[in-house]
């Protein structure tokens, strides 16, 4: 516990929020004039490869995976620790200041989007894939794709945060989200218990929201909490994001704008299909040069 008393109005001290801090401010809008660039194909992606960023990539290869040529875009790197999410160009497409942030120029004017959740439908209906047309599994679609939306903030925002990057560790505030968020993954381990994917036997936009962030938890690969919140419990969740992971265009979505881990995993900007294999080459050639003579 803290001694701590909130005085009667708040005001913004700079110095005190952690990891992040600088690019947190309590006031909305642009800090800069910056204008983003638009490339050749109707869809524009504006993102990093986070898990927010990766719901939306994944479903774009998986639609050019299916044939959809029309899902084809440029994707262009936003840099939040350098602050590029509150340039001017960004920010009129998302006054939220987060990204992913996307524009469909095949409308006139061009149709802006922000929140994942919210492109993540828009593509789906768009192309009629990977989102049940009508009844239960519709339904049940958007029951799990809201789910993720109010959730992961409580995983992310909340324990995240405290776990890992607040300048100070409150086992209050460390407890309240490490319950919360094992009671999330145990939601999910029931289900999966009974279900191959998260609507039955369709693999659907609900899959693509909720697997970059509950499937990395449970593998242990966000906030290195695997072993705090015993992950290795939970399963079908595992079995699940095992089999998700195997996705060819799962594997093409999680490189795209990602810009740390393993320099053979990033795909800074994507702008057609061949940069993966562009990034292959790129791999095979340092490879050939570091190898032993
Ligand atoms: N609910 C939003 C959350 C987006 C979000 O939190 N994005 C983070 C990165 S994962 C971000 O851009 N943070 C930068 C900032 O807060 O300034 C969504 O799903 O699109």
């Amino acid at each position: 516990m803290t001694d701590y008393t909130p005085p009667k109005v708040w005001t913004w001290n700079k110095e005190s929020g952690g990891r992040f801090a600088n690019i947190n401010r309590p006031i909305a809008g642009a800090t800069h004039d910056k204008e983003l660039p638009v490339g050749k194909h109707p869809i524009q992606l504006y993102s990093l490869g986070t898990p927010n960023g990766v719901k939306v990539t994944v479903l774009l290869e998986e639609l050019l995976a299916l044939g959809h040529s029309g899902a084809e875009y440029d994707a262009w790197l936003i840099n939040i620790g350098n602050g590029d999410q509150f340039g001017s160009g960004f920010v009129e497409i998302n006054p939220n200041s987060k990204i992913p942030a996307m524009a469909d120029h095949s409308t006139d004017p061009a149709t802006h989007l922000f929140e994942s959740g919210s492109m993540l439908v828009y593509l789906a209906e768009k192309f009629g894939a990977f989102l049940p047309a009508s009844g239960n599994a519709r339904a049940q679609t958007f029951n799990w794709l809201m789910w993720q939306m109010g959730s992961a903030p409580f995983l992310g925002g909340g324990f995240g945060h405290f776990y890992a990057y607040a300048p100070l560790k409150i086992e209050y505030a460390i407890d309240r989200y490490a319950m919360e968020v094992k009671r999330q993954l145990d939601v999910l381990d029931r289900h999966l218990a009974a279900n191959r994917f998260m609507i039955g036997d369709e693999y659907t936009i609900a899959d693509m929201a909720i697997w970059p962030w509950y499937g990395a938890l449970a593998m242990g690969l966000l906030y290195e909490a695997g072993e705090f919140l015993d992950v290795t419990t939970y399963t079908n969740v595992r079995r699940w994001t095992a089999e998700i992971a195997k996705r060819p265009a799962v594997q093409r979505g999680r490189m795209v704008n990602r810009a740390f881990g393993e320099p053979s995993s990033q795909l800074h900007e994507r702008h057609d299909a061949s940069d993966f294999e562009t990034r292959t080459l790129d791999k095979l050639q340092a490879q050939a040069a570091s190898a032993p003579e």
